[in-house]
C-alpha cells in the first residue's frame, strides 16, 4: 500500500574527526523512529551517512598532514563502526563523495539553473568554515579578543571572490505558503515560529559557489566553481533515494521524505534553504523537518572503571548498547537540549530498567517456573484489578502512535513506563507469592495477567531496546513472528499453555565498582 511507506534520514555528519555523544543521539533518535515504523506496518527507509567535501574537510585534513579524502576515509570507518556497535537499522550509508551523489547534485543544480533561479556575480561578505555558512555584517560581531564571530560563536573570515547565486529572495512568499500550509512542516513548533519569523524578516540570494579551493563538485557548465558544500549536503537525500532518475521505483516509492532528523543548528539550512532549491528544481517538499535539541556531558568524571568515557562506544561499551539507547530516549524530551552524567545514567538503568521492569519480570516469571513448571496457565475469569491493567496495556499502542506522530519518543517512553509502575503495582497488591497455598488458580491467573503485560511493555520498547526487549520476548516464548504491532490492544494475548523458557535476568543491575 503506497501510504504504509516511510522515509526518514539523519543528518549527515562531517567526518573531520570521530563521531561524538550528539551523532550518537541523532542516529539513536532516528533508528528508534525507523524501528517503530517498521514494526507499526511501514515500509521504512532509514538513510544516514557523511558530507565529505568543504572547507572544513580540507582545513582539517591539511592540519593532519592529510588529503580531504583520507581523511574521510579514516573517519567515514569510525562512523559505520559506531552505527554498529549502537544497533543502527539504517537501509543505506551515503558518502557525499560517490559517484551517485556527484550526478545528483549535477542534476538539481541544472534544474534549477534551467528555472532561471541561478546567476553569476560577486560574494563579498563574512564566512564560517566550522559553520560552513556565509553571515552577512549584521549577523557577527567582534568580541573583547578582537575575532568577529557568526551568531553560532564561530569566527569568520573576509571572503571575496566570484560566486554564483540562488534566487532565494524570490521564494519567501512560497516557503511562507508552505509554512502555512504544513504547520507542522518543522517541529518542534516553537521552531517553526522562529523559522517563520525568519523569513518574514525577508531573505537575500545565496552565495552557492566558491572558487578558492576545489575540495567539491564542479558547478556543471563553469568547472572552476565547485558547489557550495551546502547545495551537495542536502541534496543527499534525494541522491539517497535515486535522484536524478526521478522514475525510478525508488523515487516513486518513498520521495517525498518523511522526516528529516536534524539538530536545531542546522535548522535554516533545512527548513529555508532545502525546500526553496526543491521548489527551484521542481521537486516535491519533504513533509517535516525535526529539530532535536543539543546534548551536553555535565563535565563530570563518566566513571569510576573507565576514567572520563565520553566517546559514544566507550560508553556503550560501558554501559551496554540498550541501556544507553534508553537513557538517552528517556531522559532528553526529543527536541529539548539535554544533558548526561554517569550518575543520570546510572539511575536509569538502576531504577527504570532493573527495578521497576527487569524485577517484575524476573519476579513473575521465576513464580511461574516455580508454581507452573514454566507452562502459562489459563486464566480464570478476570477481576477488576486484571482488568484495569489489562486496559491500560491495551490503550499503550494508541498513546505511543498518538506520541510518535510528532516524534515525542520519551512521551512514548513515559506511557510504557506509567504501565509499568501500574504493573508492579498491580503485582505487590495481588501477592500472588500468598496464593500459592491458598488458591493456586488464582495466582495462575495474577501471573498470566502480569505475562500479558510484560509482553505488550516489551513489544512496544522493542524500537528502543531492540536486543533486550528480544531476549524478553524470548523468555516470554513470543514467537518471532508475533512481535510486530498488530499483536498489541487486546487482539492477540500471550497464549496459555505455552512452555516458556527458564527465565534469565535482562536489565542487570549497574554496580558501581569499589573505589580504589
Ligand atoms: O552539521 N548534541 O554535520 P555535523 C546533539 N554536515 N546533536 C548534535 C551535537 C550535540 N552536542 N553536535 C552536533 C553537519 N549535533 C552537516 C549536516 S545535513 C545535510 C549536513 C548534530 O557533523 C547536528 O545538529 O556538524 C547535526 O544534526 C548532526 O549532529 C551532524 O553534525
Amino acid at each position: 500500500m503506497a501510504s504504509k511507506r516511510y522515509y526518514l534520514t539523519t543528518a549527515i555528519a562531517y567526518p573531520n574527526g570521530a563521531p561524538h555523544i550528539g551523532h550518537a543521539y541523532e542516529v539513536i533518535a532516528t533508528d528508534a523512529i525507523a524501528r517503530f515504523m517498521r514494526l507499526d506496518g511501514y515500509d521504512v527507509h532509514f538513510l544516514t551517512g557523511t558530507d565529505e567535501h568543504g572547507q572544513k574537510m580540507v582545513q582539517t585534513a591539511a592540519k593532519a598532514g592529510l588529503g580531504p579524502r583520507e581523511l574521510a576515509d579514516r573517519n567515514v570507518a569510525l562512523f559505520r563502526a559506531m552505527d554498529a556497535t549502537l544497533n543502527i537499522s539504517n537501509d543505506d550509508f551515503i558518502r557525499t563523495t560517490e559517484p551517485r551523489h556527484h550526478a545528483s547534485s549535477k542534476a538539481i543544480w541544472e534544474r534549477m539553473a534551467a528555472n532561471g533561479d541561478v546567476y553569476l556575480s560577486k560574494y563579498a561578505g563574512w564566512y564560517s568554515v566550522r559553520d560552513e555558512a556565509f553571515y552577512t555584517e549584521s549577523e557577527t560581531t567582534v568580541g573583547d579578543d578582537k575575532v568577529r564571530r557568526g551568531p553560532s560563536g564561530t569566527p569568520v573570515e573576509w571572503v571575496e571572490e566570484e560566486s554564483w547565486f540562488f534566487k532565494l529572495s524570490a521564494y519567501q512568499q512560497k516557503l511562507l505558503d508552505l509554512y502555512e500550509r504544513v504547520p507542522d512542516f518543522v517541529l518542534p513548533k516553537e521552531r517553526m515560529n522562529e523559522v517563520a519569523s525568519f523569513v518574514r524578516g525577508g531573505l537575500q540570494d545565496l552565495s552557492i559557489s566558491r572558487t578558492t579551493f576545489d575540495w567539491g563538485i564542479p558547478v556543471p557548465g563553469d568547472e572552476k566553481h565547485i558547489m557550495y558544500v551546502w547545495i551537495d549536503a542536502l541534496t543527499n537525500y534525494i541522491t539517497g533515494v535515486g535522484f536524478p532518475d526521478t522514475d525510478s521505483a525508488m523515487f516513486q516509492k518513498y520521495w517525498p521524505a518523511d522526516l528529516h532528523v536534524i539538530g536545531k543548528d542546522i535548522l535554516r539550512f533545512h527548513a529555508v534553504y532545502w525546500p526553496a532549491f526543491l521548489m527551484s528544481a521542481g521537486v516535491d517538499v519533504p513533509r517535516r523537518v525535526f529539530s532535536h535539541g543539543f546534548l551536553f556531558n555535565r563535565g563530570e568524571k563518566m566513571s569510576k572503571s573507565v576514567g572520563n568515557v565520553i566517546d559514544p562506544v566507550g560508553l556503550a561499551d560501558l554501559y551496554g548498547v540498550d541501556p544507553l539507547r534508553y537513557f538517552f530516549l528517556r531522559e532528553v524530551p526529543f527536541g529539548q537540549d539535554g544533558s548526561y552524567s554517569h550518575e543520570a545514567i546510572v539511575n536509569r538503568i538502576n531504577a527504570d530498567l532493573a527495578n521497576d521492569l527487569g524485577n517484575l519480570a524476573q519476579r513473575s516469571l521465576s513464580m511461574l517456573g516455580k508454581a507452573f513448571g514454566g507452562v502459562l496457565p489459563t486464566p480464570g475469569a478476570f477481576s477488576d484489578n486484571d482488568r484495569t491493567i489489562l486496559a491500560a496495556a491495551d490503550v499503550l499502542i494508541d498513546k505511543a502512535r498518538e506520541a510518535m506522530a510528532t516524534q515525542q519518543i520519551h512521551q512514548m517512553l513515559n506511557a510504557v513506563w506509567a504501565v509499568v509502575a501500574d504493573a508492579n503495582r498491580y503485582f505487590a497488591g495481588e501477592a500472588p507469592w500468598a496464593l500459592a497455598k491458598t488458591d493456586p488458580a488464582r495466582q495462575g491467573t495474577v501471573l498470566y495477567v502480569t505475562a500479558e503485560v510484560l509482553r505488550q511493555v516489551a513489544i512496544l520498547a522493542q524500537p528502543v531496546m531492540p536486543t533486550a526487549c528480544g531476549k524478553l520476548l524470548d523468555i516470554l516464548a513470543v514467537p518471532a513472528d508475533a512481535r510486530d504491532f498488530t499483536r498489541l490492544g487486546g487482539a492477540t494475548r500471550i497464549a496459555p499453555g505455552t512452555t516458556l523458557p527458564p527465565p534469565a535476568p535482562v536489565f542487570p543491575r549497574w554496580i558501581e565498582p569499589a573505589a580504589e
